[in-house]
């Protein structure tokens, strides 16, 4: 058994010795990975590595703080949205074959050259969870790379099925890049001192059962019937219905909860209710349900609206939102089954 347990050691020492770029050169050997979408990420990665280092120093760069503008969303931007969203346009700007850029940020697409079939777009959040800095708690990037389908095509509110890579930064006690380029989910922890990113949780999956959930619970009075169940009986633990007692996390950052779950399992849940509904939800489609949506599958977990798959929605607008459940597979199961039975009785 020892020597079992120590193989498997030297087998992560052998692999946390990888680099991302280490892991994405062996990948385009194997996969075909084109060369210029490994620029692309190792230009996001550096991105990342520029904002972890402004969010460290932020309090001595006065960069703590309202920006004193509003962005697209009508939300108040953090001094830091600023610095993030200019960290992504400034470095990955420049990468090959980059066609257009859509951030949380911005209004409108950012165009570079006259799109070709194979180049490339590029969506980020590129800080969310921005409300935790002035707090000092986990905040990330959020990125979703697909392709341009055919040349002068501008049509770029892509369905998530059609990402070819999607990813994050997570800016916590370790800063992490966690991305997916469609055959799993690598994970890849940032060395203090060298600034690399090494391979040091290899293929992620997602549990399919759990008994954790993450929802704000301050918004109960606006869920609607099918949440509402769900929430109760996780709430009523072994007394109740699920025979087994749940336990709760909120964050308000969401990738540090799907971090969370690809590294232990849950299910997340920021579904459509009263207060949200005519704005389509809480959660932008292109730049985190999307992506997230492609990585939790990818780890063998489950990401649904409530009624359809998240990968296959099409985007009706470059800042959309959507209901958003993921996590472990049976959990998301049975709360889309609960959507669907309250959709058969208000039917009937
Ligand atoms: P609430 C952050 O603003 C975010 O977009 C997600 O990262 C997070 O899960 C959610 O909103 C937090 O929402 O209602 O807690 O402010």
């Amino acid at each position: 058994m020892a020597t079992c347990g120590k193989r498997h050691n030297e087998f992560l020492s052998m692999f946390k010795q990888m680099t991302l770029r280490g892991f994405l050169t062996r990948h385009a050997h194997n996969e075909g990975l084109d060369p210029s979408l490994i620029c692309l990420i190792e230009n996001i990665a550096s991105a990342c590595r520029v904002i972890g280092d402004r969010l460290r120093n932020a309090v001595f760069e006065d960069n703590l703080g309202l920006a004193g503008e509003t962005n697209v969303q009508g939300e108040d931007q953090k001094k830091l949205d600023v610095i993030a969203d200019e960290a992504f346009i400034r470095i990955c700007g420049s990468s090959p074959r980059l066609a257009a850029l859509v951030s949380e940020e911005r209004e409108d697409a950012m165009w570079f050259k006259e799109p070709q079939a194979g180049d490339f777009l590029l969506f980020y959040d590129p800080l969310d969870g921005s409300s935790n800095t002035d707090v000092n708690l986990s905040v990330g990037s959020i990125f979703s790379i697909c392709n341009v389908e055919t040349n002068g095509d501008r049509d770029i509110q892509k369905a998530g099925r059609s990402q070819n890579c999607s990813g994050y930064a997570i800016y916590g006690p370790t800063m992490m890049l966690v991305l997916t380029v469609g055959s799993g989910v690598f994970g890849f922890s940032c060395e203090y001192g060298t600034g690399d990113f090494r391979l040091t949780h290899p293929r992620m999956t997602i549990p399919t059962e759990t008994s954790e959930f993450a929802i704000n619970a301050s918004r109960y009075r606006f869920w609607d019937a099918p949440v509402r169940r769900y929430v109760d009986e996780c709430l009523a633990g072994n007394t109740g219905p699920r025979g087994r007692d749940f336990n709760m996390r909120w964050t308000a950052s969401m990738v540090a909860e799907v971090h969370r779950i690809l590294t232990r399992g849950g299910v997340f849940l920021y579904p459509a209710d009263d207060g949200n509904r005519a704005a389509g939800g809480k959660l932008r489609l292109l730049y985190e349900a999307s992506p997230m949506a492609l990585l939790v599958e990818q780890a063998g977990g489950a990401a649904t609206d409530g009624h359809s798959r998240i990968l296959d929605l099409q985007p009706k607008g470059l800042h959309q939102r959507v209901p958003v459940i993921l996590g472990s597979a049976n959990e998301v199961g049975r709360i889309a089954k609960y959507h669907t039975a309250d959709a058969g009785s208000a039917a009937s």
